[in-house]
């Protein structure tokens, strides 16, 4: 069954109940995120890169509040006396432990009761007249914002020390691939968008962007790949790395990627509490953009930028068009992507042709975040809405873009527009990277 794209005809009822089926699906990954541990876990902080989990749930909760029940509903607060703990601004995640935030109990029967009040509202506002009403947006932020939070969780999880308490079954094996990479041709194409309803502001507006051709790999960078890097001296090399990138790797002693520990001549990995052996054939992830950078360097590649991913996941060539995804204009499926944390790994090569790009570039979509070379901005004609501190505030230099989302992204909450961003030296995220290069004259007569 394919799910037809959202259009401009779509009824209030049908935005209604894509909005139920979302806020709901989103809820249940929340809930069996933190009822997996008990609540001396919950409350306790894994990481200082990472708040403890009940104030994400919290967190959630109370953006919720602020921009359904009070923003679109303009009903009554349910608890205005917390909103500056779960302000993300007024705290940073290491000090958020030492806050008098609500317990396990309290902060799951806070969730309860907006999400009642929401519901209520869902069914009464107009769905039009406002921007944030407009083919429901305000509901669809709410509930990527949710699912954003949710794969923050899963992190938190691979962080946390312990048996394992998540299990899932293993993806589809992978298959061979024609072609380790492909050709890009050069030429005008649309980034971003202005029609895609739940597109957030840092991806709008759709704008032209002329782009040189490229070559680019049709799978990401497997850890059998990245063993060859290490064995070869790759984390003792400077030549490899920017001048940051090396004293990142000098200050913070790295040698391998984050989880990793080898013994004799074996490789091992912990993934959610299980030690195993590294498998070979999977995305290397764990990696910062430092070492993804370096990987390249090594291979005589480089990382791709931005509009290079995105033209690779989106161009169409038969019509000149971008389509919403690498397969066509289809919301996912479980057989385009994995996607939706209902794998716990990422996949190997090759596990979903039908989710390829029609270049034949795959796994575009889900499996591993993918570093690119491109700082975070605004597109030309950038506008923040509905506030500045989702985008805006980040732009800037110190932060790298990913796109494509990960094995634990919800399909909500990513598109082949969707951009992420991070600092270059973070490596609790599930992100891996692809690589590309220039062609030589030869290849594109
Ligand atoms: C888009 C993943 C970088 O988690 O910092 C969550 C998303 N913004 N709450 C983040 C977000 C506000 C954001 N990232
Ligand atoms: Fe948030």
């Amino acid at each position: 069954m394919t799910m037809q794209p959202p259009t401009p005809e779509w009824s209030p009822e049908r935005w209604r109940s894509r909005v139920a089926e979302v806020l709901a699906r989103a809820r249940g990954r929340s809930q069996l995120l933190t009822d997996a541990v008990d609540d001396d876990d919950l409350v306790r902080q894994h990481s200082p890169l990472m708040s403890p989990l009940v104030w994400d749930l919290a967190h959630v909760g109370n953006q919720e509040e602020l921009w359904l029940v009070r923003d679109v509903g303009g009903r009554t607060p349910v608890r205005q006396d917390i909103d500056q703990l779960y302000d993300a601004f007024q705290h940073p995640r290491a000090d958020r432990p030492s806050l008098p935030l609500l317990g396990p109990a309290g902060a799951r029967s806070y969730l309860r009761e907006v999400r009642a009040k929401v519901l209520d509202v869902l069914e009464h506002s107009p769905l039009e007249g406002r921007r944030l009403l407009d083919q429901a947006f305000a509901f669809g932020m709410v509930a990527q914002h949710e699912q954003q939070h949710d794969e923050t969780m899963l992190a938190t999880h691979q962080l946390r020390a312990g048996a394992a308490v998540l299990d899932a079954p293993d993806p589809l094996p992978p298959a061979s691939l024609p072609a380790a990479e492909v050709l890009v041709p050069g030429g005008p194409f649309t980034m971003g968008t202005s029609t895609e309803p739940w597109a957030l502001d840092n991806e709008r507006p759709g704008h032209v962007v002329q782009v040189e051709p490229f070559f680019i790999d049709t799978a990401a960078v497997t850890n059998g790949a990245y063993l060859a890097f290490i064995d070869a001296g790759g984390y003792d090399e400077p030549a490899w790395w920017s001048a940051a990138g090396w004293a990142h790797r000098q200050e913070a002693a790295l040698t391998a990627p984050r989880f990793w520990q080898q013994e004799g001549d074996t490789w091992w990995r912990v993934r959610f509490g299980v030690r195993e052996p590294v498998p070979p054939s999977e995305p290397v992830m764990h990696v910062s953009f430092h070492e993804a950078q370096a990987y390249c360097a090594w291979a005589g590649r480089r990382l791709p930028t931005e509009a290079e991913w995105e033209k690779a996941a989106r161009w169409d060539p038969a019509t000149g068009r971008s389509r919403r995804y690498p397969w066509g204009d289809a919301d996912p499926e479980p057989e385009h992507a994995n996607l939706g944390q209902r794998h716990l790994r990422p996949a190997g090569a090759g596990a979903y042709p039908r989710g390829a790009s029609p270049l034949g570039v795959h796994q575009l979509i889900g499996d591993v975040w993918e570093w690119t070379s491109s700082d975070f901005g605004g597109y030309p004609g950038f506008t923040a809405f509905p506030y500045p501190e989702y985008s805006l505030v980040f732009f800037g230099s110190e932060y790298k873009v990913l796109r494509g989302g990960s094995f634990g992204s919800d399909p909500v909450a990513v598109r082949g527009t969707f951009r992420n961003w991070d600092y270059p030296i973070r490596r609790q995220i599930f992100a891996g990277f692809r690589s590309a290069r220039d062609p030589v004259p030869e290849e594109v007569g």
